[in-house]
């Protein structure tokens, strides 16, 4: 595990006004398959037949059976001590906003309070005909399908792609990127766009990048400080050195 550098422990003592954002491989360590690496969602299924709107209108029943098997597996498994570090991280710091492209609601489940989720929720439901919104679970199943009472089918709470993403979590993304000292970049194959340009734009606005990853993704290169290895071992380590520094405020 590659530790934090002194430099980047130095800066976080003067202004710790921070940005995280979060992919699938912070969840890895809790037992939910990723996307893009090994044993990931898309090497046995491709995307255009689960996530997307085409899909859906295609195929209902398929894409249901995709998302209520992700369902099962959030409620399954549990944050881990990268989702925890987190949310201590938190309080450590003056400014703290995370981002995430995750749709499992584990930073929330861990104690993170001020989260931002770019991809939507996956135990939430939206009425493809009234936008009613409900929980997982609250719908009306008939013959493998989720109805609203509107009398229209429900679909995931998730952002496909070619969807726009939700206008207030990505207005936070991009005030946090802009505003933010440090972006930490956490778990992510760094491609999925619109989530893939914040780190360009923090490092455009002057921020500290740092990257927490297992492999090297196109961000490598460009961030200020790679640190390679599992995010459940790097964050609580780099937590438990920020709070030997001493000295960061509390803002709880
Ligand atoms: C949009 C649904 C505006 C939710 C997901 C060309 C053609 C068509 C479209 C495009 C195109 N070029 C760009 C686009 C836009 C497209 C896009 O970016 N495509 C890319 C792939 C080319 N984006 C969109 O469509 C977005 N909307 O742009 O709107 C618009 C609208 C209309 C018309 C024009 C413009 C919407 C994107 C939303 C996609 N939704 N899924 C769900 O079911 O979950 S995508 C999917 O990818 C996930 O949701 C996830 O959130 C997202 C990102 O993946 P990662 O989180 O990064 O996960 P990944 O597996 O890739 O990587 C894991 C990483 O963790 C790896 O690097 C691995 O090394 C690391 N790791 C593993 N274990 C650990 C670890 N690291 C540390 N510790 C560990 N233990
Ligand atoms: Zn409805």
């Amino acid at each position: 595990m590659k530790r934090p550098s002194s430099n980047l422990l130095a800066l976080l003592r003067a202004d710790a006004s921070v940005a995280v954002l979060t992919g699938a491989g912070i969840s890895a360590e809790s037992g939910l398959p990723t996307f893009r690496g090994a044993g990931g969602w898309w090497k046995n299924y491709r995307a255009e037949n689960l996530a997307t709107p085409e899909a859906f209108q295609k195929n209902p029943r398929l894409v249901w059976e995709w998302y209520n098997h992700r369902r099962d597996l959030v409620g399954q498994h549990a944050p881990n001590p990268g989702h925890l570090a987190l949310a201590q991280l938190e309080s450590l710091c003056k400014t703290f906003a995370l981002i995430t492209q995750n749709v499992d609601g584990y930073h929330q489940r861990a104690g993170s309070a001020n989260v931002s989720e770019l991809h939507g929720n996956v135990m939430k439901s939206r009425c493809s005909g009234c936008g009613h919104e409900c929980e997982a679970g609250m719908e009306n199943w008939k013959d493998g399908l989720p109805y609203c009472s509107c009398g229209a089918l429900y679909r995931p709470g998730v952002v496909w792609f070619g969807e726009t993403l939700p206008a207030t979590a990505l207005q936070n993304a991009f005030v946090a990127a802009e505003n933010s000292r440090f972006l930490f970049v956490v778990g992510t194959s760094s491609v999925v766009y619109p989530a893939a340009a914040l780190p360009q734009l923090a490092l455009e606005r002057g921020a500290y990048v740092v990257e927490i990853n297992d492999e090297a993704t196109p961000l490598t290169p460009r961030a200020d400080e790679f640190l390679q290895g599992r995010a459940g071992e790097i964050l609580p380590a780099l937590v438990a050195l920020i709070q030997l520094q001493e000295g960061l405020p509390d803002k709880r």
